[in-house]
């Protein structure tokens, strides 16, 4: 009744900001990822009698409640007892909930002895965070619907990215509470979600072909388009700091120079460039060159979430 999981964080380029339905966590449009090779999560599951779940995060004790809710939905009686390790370089606020429920869900039912197709466990872990769905797959992942799938596998094409990391303090406001704001009250909200079901088919068009120049411009519209949807929520959720916009700056600036790499954003201050492998060299040091930037990691596609032996 034991079993370890691991699984990658996915960055998205066209990006999962509002849900059509919160109880069930469903998308209102769909979503392109790709899981990152750097962004390492495991878990262990151990399901037996105990007094109650408990859940260990890096070594500190944390809330279960929402690994329940997970092992709930799996149909697990049984009580558990969770250990998480995210093996990021850094404890710089990335975000780890898409591999942490990934591997949860699928070390969960390994644990549990249930067979579950990835389908299934990407629903699964869709429960306990949207972006997890795509964690599951891995490799380059849609997301619509219940689950996500992957569309081409990591060694499809083999890109960089560079995280600029912009912040060391926690957000203002997480991802839930602020896409349900942003939903609610930003009247830039219906056009973005709109731009969304354009973006997918076209992201997917670009991505088949390994156009860098059109998909890297079009995750950058997105990704700013998504900031400018919160931005217009109220009250306003702003999650840029100096150095998000100096390292935008910074790769507008390497791209007028030749250098091609394109930004996106996700809900918080960190700035992932995409970029061909033979320029990451020159897109890391440019990136740590910015005030502000504490570190800059480089990251290849990765593949979907696995039990460990
Ligand atoms: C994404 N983000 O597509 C978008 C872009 C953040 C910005 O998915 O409420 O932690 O648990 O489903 O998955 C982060 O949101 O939110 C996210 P919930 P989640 O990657």
């Amino acid at each position: 009744m034991k079993a370890t999981a691991a699984a990658h964080a996915n960055i998205a380029l066209v990006k999962y900001w509002g849900k059509r339905d919160e109880a069930l966590v469903l998308p209102e449009a769909g979503s392109l990822s790709v899981a990152l090779d750097g962004l390492l999560t495991t878990t262990t599951v151990e399901l037996g009698d105990f007094p109650a779940d408990a859940l260990l995060l890096d070594g500190k004790a944390a809330d279960p409640g929402p690994a329940r809710k997970l092992l709930d939905a799996a149909g697990i009686q049984k009580r558990a007892r969770i250990e998480s390790r995210n093996r990021f370089p850094t404890a710089a606020g990335l975000a780890s909930s898409a591999s942490g429920f990934a591997a949860l869900a699928v070390a969960a039912c390994a644990a549990a002895g249930l067979r579950r197709s990835e389908e299934e466990l990407s629903a699964l872990a869709r429960q306990g965070s949207g972006s997890a769905a795509r964690s599951v797959p891995g490799g380059w992942a849609v997301w619509e619907g219940e689950s996500a799938r992957q569309v081409f596998p990591p060694s499809h094409w083999d890109l960089r990215f560079c995280i600029a990391l912009c912040s060391s303090r926690p957000k203002q406001v997480g991802s839930r509470d602020g896409m349900r704001s942003t939903r609610g009250t930003s009247p830039y909200h219906p056009a973005f979600i709109e731009q969304c079901r354009r973006d997918l088919p076209e992201a997917l068009r670009l991505l088949a072909a390994r156009d860098l120049r059109g998909l890297g411009a079009l995750a950058e519209r997105n990704a700013l388009r998504m900031h400018a949807d919160a931005l217009a929520a109220d009250p306003p959720l702003l999650y840029w700091e100096p150095a998000t916009i100096a390292c935008l700056q910074a790769l507008q600036e390497l791209r007028a120079s030749g250098v091609e790499a394109w930004p996106t954003i996700d809900a918080g201050p960190h700035v992932v460039a995409i970029c061909a492998p033979e320029k990451a060299g020159p897109v890391q040091a440019r990136l740590r060159a910015v005030p502000g930037v504490a570190e800059v990691l480089v990251c290849a596609p990765a593949g979907g979430a696995r039990v460990l032996p």
